[in-house]
């Protein structure tokens, strides 16, 4: 069974996540998410969720390409995650190109091209209007 492990925080949930999502199934047979906790929003990435992890999860896990959820609390896990879970491709949208290249010595590193049109700050900023 090759697996597959992508990192996000996907709050806000849009097509854009979920086209990622089905492109990194696709790469495999079984699809973990790790979606980012509350905390490591606030404190690494100063995103403050509209979603909280628990409602965030609840939705991920009802997107029909994901086998498994589990939190990301920090930048460092995704070494023992891919170690953990026997992951053979680790996959991520090219807004990170290059960022965890450092995951080549562990698994298949492969980047995504974005959905361009929609970001969770172009809803919000169309919310306003
Ligand atoms: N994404 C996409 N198209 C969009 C928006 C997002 O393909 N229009 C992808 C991102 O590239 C990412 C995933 O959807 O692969 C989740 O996006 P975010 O929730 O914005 O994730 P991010 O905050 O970038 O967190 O350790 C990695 C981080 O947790 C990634």
């Amino acid at each position: 069974m090759k697996k597959v492990i992508t990192y996000g925080t996907f709050d806000l949930l849009h097509y854009g996540h979920v086209n990622l999502l089905q492109r990194a199934k696709e790469l495999g047979d079984y699809l973990i998410v790790a979606i980012s906790t509350d905390e490591f929003n606030w404190n690494m990435k100063q995103k403050k969720c509209y979603f909280s992890y628990e409602e965030r999860k609840r939705l991920v896990e009802a997107i029909r390409y994901v086998d498994l959820v589990i939190p990301e609390e920090s930048w460092e896990q995704k070494v023992s995650d891919v170690k953990e879970f026997k992951v053979d491709t680790f996959v991520i949208g090219d807004d990170w190109e290059g960022k965890f290249d450092f995951l080549k010595d562990y698994c298949e590193v492969v980047y995504l091209p974005r959905t361009p049109e929609i970001s969770t700050t172009q809803i919000k900023k169309d919310l306003k209007k």
